[in-house]
């Protein structure tokens, strides 16, 4: 997947008619966006074709797939029948699971993200221990796209160790979360970014800056 400008806008606004404020304001710099379960539980699993509609953008569901197999396939189907591009999925919940999004990505000619480490303070606790693990089972599995966060950059650059250079990274945890942008791109291919976009007073001049900081 390419990523323009190396931005994924995570558009987690709760209305849809605010979404697309801040989507027409940074059009011209953003052509990849990440919803996830605020707006569409807010507005429903139309929003994918709104964007796809609208601004052409592509979409990548972050629905954090972690469910047994069959289940996976179904929340997966529906995802890609809506319009995704991309789905996300979870890694914990071991490769038949994950298989179950992968085969539905491969039916319908779209992608499948696993999620390794997360980014937030708790993720150190549990998810920390396996993400190495979960990377090499998504090598041994085929995957070539990856989430991995941009606020630990010690096990982001272990993760694309793991997976390799060939393969697609994208970060979470960047600004709000306290990530860095220039230094997170030294390892991952893109930075998914969203309260410090959507919610600045001026989302247009908040991209521009982080433009300048990582070009
Ligand atoms: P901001 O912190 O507002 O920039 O948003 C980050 C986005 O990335 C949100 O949509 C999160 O749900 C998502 N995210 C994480 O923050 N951490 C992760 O480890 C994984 C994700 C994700 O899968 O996108």
């Amino acid at each position: 997947m390419e990523v323009k400008n190396n931005i994924i806008l995570a558009m987690d606004l709760m209305d849809l008619k605010e979404a697309e404020k801040v989507c027409e304001d940074i059009k011209e710099y953003i052509d990849t966006i990440k919803i996830g379960y605020p707006l569409t539980l807010a507005e429903g699993l139309s929003t994918i074709g709104f964007f796809k509609d609208n601004f052409d953008y592509k979409v990548i569901c972050d629905y954090k797939v972690a469910d047994i197999p069959a289940t996976n396939e179904k929340i997966a189907n529906l995802t890609f029948d809506a319009g995704a591009d991309a789905i996300i999925c979870h890694g914990f919940v071991g490769q038949d699971s994950v298989n179950a999004c992968k085969e539905s990505a491969e039916d319908h000619g779209k992608d499948v993200f696993l999620l390794t480490e997360m980014s937030h303070p708790g993720a150190v606790k549990f998810l920390q221990k396996d993400a190495d693990d979960i990377a090499k089972m998504g090598v041994e599995m085929g995957i070539t796209n990856y989430v991995a966060p941009s606020t630990r950059l010690d096990r982001l650059s272990e993760i694309r160790d793991i997976v390799g250079k060939d393969a697609f990274i994208i970060s979470p945890g960047v600004g709000t979360q306290g990530g860095d942008p220039k230094k997170t791109l030294e390892f991952s291919d893109g930075l998914i970014i969203g309260r410090s976009i959507y919610n600045a007073e001026n989302p247009k001049e908040a991209v521009e800056n982080i433009l300048k900081d990582i070009k």
